[in-house]
């Protein structure tokens, strides 16, 4: 499958410095801001810095070493006082929409991670 990366996405603009977010974390190869159209009481998202346009893509093409930055943040920010998914009982979801099918937006993997409530069912 070809993955044709565009780099006029919006996540791709921030990562230029183009347009502000609201950044909760970062390190070498990913970043964490918090959703603009949140989900929940916390919703953040994580995005590599190189450009793959979804999971698949990012899973198939990414260094070893992004993909251990990628889930080092995770990690980190799931853990993070004042984040707001580590207070309380904790616990969280994530989130993955790719392609078409999964109705994914911006075409610059994210991964959506959500806390701060007890999440409801799983909806298809
Ligand atoms: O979800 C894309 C998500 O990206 C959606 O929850 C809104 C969020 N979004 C869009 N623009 C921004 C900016 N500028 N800052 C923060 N969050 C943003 P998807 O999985 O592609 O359907």
């Amino acid at each position: 499958m070809a993955f044709d990366y565009d780099d006029a996405n919006i996540f791709a603009r921030i990562l230029r410095g183009e347009i502000p977010c609201d950044k909760v974390a970062e390190n070498d190869h990913a970043l964490a801001f918090r959703d603009i159209r949140p989900q929940a009481p916390v919703h953040l998202l994580v995005i590599p810095k190189g450009r793959y346009v979804s999971l698949d893509d990012f899973a198939t093409n990414a260094s070893d070493a992004e993909i251990v930055a990628f889930t080092r943040l995770c990690a980190q920010i799931c853990a993070s006082e004042g984040v707001g998914l580590a207070e309380g009982n904790g616990g969280f979801r994530a989130v993955a929409n790719a392609g078409p099918h999964g109705v994914q937006e911006v075409p610059h993997y994210h991964l959506h991670i959500m806390g701060g409530r007890v999440m409801g069912p799983m909806l298809a």
